[in-house]
């Protein structure tokens, strides 16, 4: 297991490499060119800047988060072809420069969606919100704008302006689309690039729908054990393989974690992991916690266990923390929290760790 943090480059992070590098256990990080639009191939040049800049900093560029995916490829549109040729390009330029682990999703339209982004907690940080009416209020249209609004000028990662624009015609898009139709769509994504990723060996690694319920009418395809069951037999090779957010499956209290985790790891199709915590005030509505397991609903303890015990051997990183100690970054991706998050996981890692050695 190597525990790595997200860091977005090119001047998009408050949170720098020299300050990541000086979190005890950090060995890399999860990055993504911001300013390449969806579709396009990710530049050799550009990625390897970016590896010199985060090498130069001590630090492994191992893992991509992420490379989106085109909407045409989703709605399976004749014009996906020439997107998923630029897809498998960006992964072959990725193995040029060592990379062996690219995060992504399939999520139609949006990527995480949150009602607040900083939701006041009761000891005076704040965290992202999820309120299932309040999200259900909002006009698809309006969405994106309001939070960007809140967001105080930090644009949401994955959330690329010309996508907002475009949101309501897609939504109505997809709520006519059968959703046979829609999973016969990811296939032909996934039997078209899989071969390549083994090709040049680069783990793909899709991350759960956040939240987990249906939004505006929009299917879901990662959001409980059945789906990820459907969607790995999509195409069975090992690269065809997830992310576990536990975060965001999380939101779905009727989710069980660590079963999920040890029917997956033990299979070999889990490469990433976000493990982070979230606090419910009823079934669809929660708030972003700290990590620690009595700050949320989630048991940190037993989602470790359930990875150390099947053997992971990929990548985990912290994900979203609050924001505390009046640090002013992007939401989710501040610091401190983060940083606190990651040496809680790596104690919990190497207490399961030696008790296991002993008995
Ligand atoms: C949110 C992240 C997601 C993730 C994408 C991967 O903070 O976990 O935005 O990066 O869904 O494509
Ligand atoms: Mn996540």
């Amino acid at each position: 297991m190597k525990m790595i943090f997200r860091w977005f480059p090119g001047g998009d992070d408050s949170v720098t490499l020299e300050q990541i590098r000086q979190i005890p256990g950090i060995t890399g990080v999860a990055a993504m060119l911001t300013d390449i639009p969806v579709g396009e191939v990710w530049p050799l040049d550009r990625l390897i800047k970016l590896r010199e800049e985060v090498n130069a900093a001590g630090l492994e560029l191992e893992v991509i988060e992420s490379i989106n995916v085109h909407e045409d490829i989703k709605k399976g549109l004749p014009s996906r072809d020439k997107y998923i040729e630029n897809y498998i390009k960006s992964i072959e330029n990725l193995s040029k420069i060592g990379v062996k682990c690219l995060c992504y999703n399939l999520m139609p339209v949006m990527d995480w969606l949150r009602s607040e982004l900083a939701y006041p907690l009761k000891d005076g940080s704040t965290a992202m919100a999820y309120n299932h009416e309040e999200v259900l209020k909002l006009n698809p249209a309006a969405v994106a704008n309001e939070m960007i609004g809140n967001s105080k000028g930090f644009s949401l990662p994955g959330w690329e302006p010309e996508r907002m624009g475009v949101m309501s015609a897609d939504i109505e898009f997809y709520q006519s689309l059968p959703e046979e139709q829609f999973w016969s769509n990811l296939k032909y994504f996934l039997d078209a690039v899989i071969p390549y990723a083994e090709k040049y060996d680069v783990k793909m690694a899709i991350h759960p729908d956040d939240p987990p319920f249906s939004i505006f009418g929009l299917p879901k395809v990662i959001n409980n054990i059945d789906k990820i069951r459907k969607f790995l037999s999509l195409n069975s090779s090992p690269y065809n393989g997830l992310t576990i957010c536990t975060g965001s499956l999380g939101g779905d209290l009727s989710n069980d974690l660590p079963a999920i985790i040890s029917e997956f790891v033990s299979q070999g199709r889990v490469h990433f992991a976000h493990i982070r915590n979230v606090k419910h005030s009823s079934e669809k509505n929660f708030t972003e916690s700290a990590h620690y397991s009595p700050c949320g609903d989630l048991d940190m303890y037993e989602i470790v266990k359930a990875f150390h015990d099947n053997g992971f051997t990929g990548y985990i990183r912290p994900d979203h923390g609050r924001m505390i100690w009046g640090e002013q970054a992007r939401p989710g991706y501040g610091l401190y929290d983060r940083a606190l998050g990651a040496n809680y996981l790596l104690g919990l890692w190497e207490a399961i760790h030696k008790s296991s050695q002993k008995r």
